[in-house]
């Protein structure tokens, strides 16, 4: 049996929900070998970000040069990358190393209003990153902050995915979750045609990290050469049953459920 790898470039999450926490978690769930380059530190919990502490760009280079050098990966996921120049870096690693499979989660803002992307570097994420991505992932909000539009419903979900596909990303996934109403709508954009996944709508205050387990079990599938229809499908299961089955940890926003996937396989 061939062994798939992952890498994920992200901030870590001291409260182990999102950031590269989760995203290892969903790997090992996934059965794919995680590494990482980390971006960023935040003091976390799930009552909020207490600090973030952003790597010196020297020290993410080396850890994508580390891995590149020996190990290669069948995957990249990026989160949390704080300023414009860790974008245009890891933008310039990815081609360099001609990674292929590039998923781009374009983290902004945690829920607590703390912003983990510099309102200037949003500009850098379109010209250098999603030129390179395989799939972005934005949810409503960050695609309304990317494509400079306003996003009320399905229509317009398929607006801002044309407009973000004019950037150079070959697919795009806008995620429902933070729209309104009992059911919510994935969607998947590929250039071409649209793909709808519909689901019911989980009413939890434990969400911490759904946006990057989802982006982290896309990568995961793509990395074990599943299509891009099924990395979409497999992220949607993965995190709707983390959802569904929470786990109840600390007093705020807690993190989702990462076994239960694998759980409801048994
Ligand atoms: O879910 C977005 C996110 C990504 N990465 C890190 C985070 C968060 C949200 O809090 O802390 C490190």
């Amino acid at each position: 049996m061939s062994t798939f790898k992952a890498l994920t470039i992200a901030g870590s999450d001291s409260g182990g929900g999102a950031g590269i926490q989760a995203d290892l978690k969903t790997f090992q769930e996934l059965k794919v070998f995680g590494m990482t380059a980390i971006t960023a530190v935040t003091a976390q919990n799930t009552l909020g970000v207490d600090a973030v502490y952003p790597m010196s760009l020297e020290a993410i280079e080396k850890q994508l040069d580390a891995v590149a050098a020996d190990m290669g990966t069948d995957a990249v996921k990026t989160g949390m990358l704080f300023n414009g120049e860790i974008v245009e870096l890891v933008a310039s690693k990815i081609k360099k190393y001609n990674w292929s499979q590039i998923v781009v989660d374009p983290v902004m803002i945690a829920k607590g209003g703390a912003a983990l992307l510099q309102k200037e570097a949003v500009d850098a994420m379109r010209r250098y990153l999603l030129p390179a991505a395989t799939v972005i992932t934005p949810n409503i909000p960050e695609a309304e902050e990317l494509s400079g539009m306003k996003i009320k419903d399905v229509v317009d979900m398929k607006a801002a995915a044309e407009i973000l596909y004019e950037y150079g990303t070959k697919n795009i996934i806008i995620k429902g979750g933070h729209g309104i109403g009992d059911s919510l709508t994935d969607l998947l954009f590929d250039g071409q045609k649209f793909m709808e996944l519909e689901s019911k709508r989980l009413f939890t205050k434990n969400t911490h990290g759904t946006g990057c387990t989802f982006a982290a079990a896309v990568a995961a599938s793509l990395a074990k050469g599943s299509s891009i229809e099924e990395a979409f499908q497999t992220g949607k299961e993965f995190v709707y049953l983390a959802i569904r089955k929470d786990l109840h940890i600390g007093k705020g926003h807690g993190p989702t459920n990462h076994w239960a996937y694998q759980e409801s396989k048994k």
